[in-house]
């Protein structure tokens, strides 16, 4: 598949071309960068600030700018070609609003876990989650940093088979999140043609 076409794709699909991703992870991994730094249309966002209340219960342990947090949920798109449009829906990270991932997951069809190796576990529940639904992912490593694991070492923390792609990003940077939808859209294909064989 070739998507290296304009980023600025002229609408006319229909939805049937749309597909519905979700990006999930543990709190604070870059979920809403993601989404906000790729989206061809301006994001919807649901941050509201972080209070007092959650000192201590959430880490920021190497994000220490953040001062916002997603109660809902980030909506945004992007056009990869001139047929495949995606739709990108980002999680709340934080375990109090792990109840809405049900409504996000309907209808979904893929989904990019986000990971900060330096606080890896925190996506344990996602991965469990899309197994246990057998959504197809991508675990992406979102750099915060020069990386103190290779992604062999991600890959076997998270105990991953070797046909989900690991991959390196920024979440900041249009291109590299764009990267990681595109590797994501190859693996939902190459699945899809596994299961026809
Ligand atoms: N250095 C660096 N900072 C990043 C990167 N991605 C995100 N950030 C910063 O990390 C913080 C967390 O980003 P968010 O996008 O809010 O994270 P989130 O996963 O949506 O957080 P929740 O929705 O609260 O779980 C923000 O302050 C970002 O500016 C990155 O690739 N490198
Ligand atoms: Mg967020």
């Amino acid at each position: 598949m070739d998507f290296a076409t304009s980023d600025r794709v002229p609408l006319r699909h229909s939805a049937s071309d749309g597909l519905k991703i979700v990006v999930i992870g543990g709190f604070a991994v870059g979920k809403t960068t993601l989404v906000g730094s790729v989206s061809e249309i301006r994001p919807l966002n649901t941050e509201e600030t972080m209070t007092a209340a959650s000192v201590g219960v959430d880490s920021t342990a190497g994000v220490g700018g953040k001062t916002t947090t997603t109660v809902a949920f980030d909506f945004g798109r992007i056009t990869l070609d001139d047929r495949m449009v995606l739709y990108l829906f980002g999680a709340p990270g934080q375990e109090r609003f792990w109840f809405l991932w049900d409504q996000l997951f309907a209808g979904c069809l893929g989904a990019v876990v986000l990971v900060d190796s330096r606080r890896i576990t925190d996506c344990w529940y996602a991965l469990d989650r899309l197994e246990e639904q057998g959504t197809p992912f991508v675990v992406a490593r979102n750099n915060f940093g020069v990386p103190r694991h290779s992604l062999a070492q991600v890959r076997k923390a998270l105990d991953l088979s070797d046909e989900v792609p690991v991959l390196d990003c920024d979440a900041r940077d249009r291109e590299s999140s764009k990267a990681v939808l595109v590797r994501l859209v190859e693996h939902l294909h190459a699945m899809s043609s596994a299961r026809g064989r």
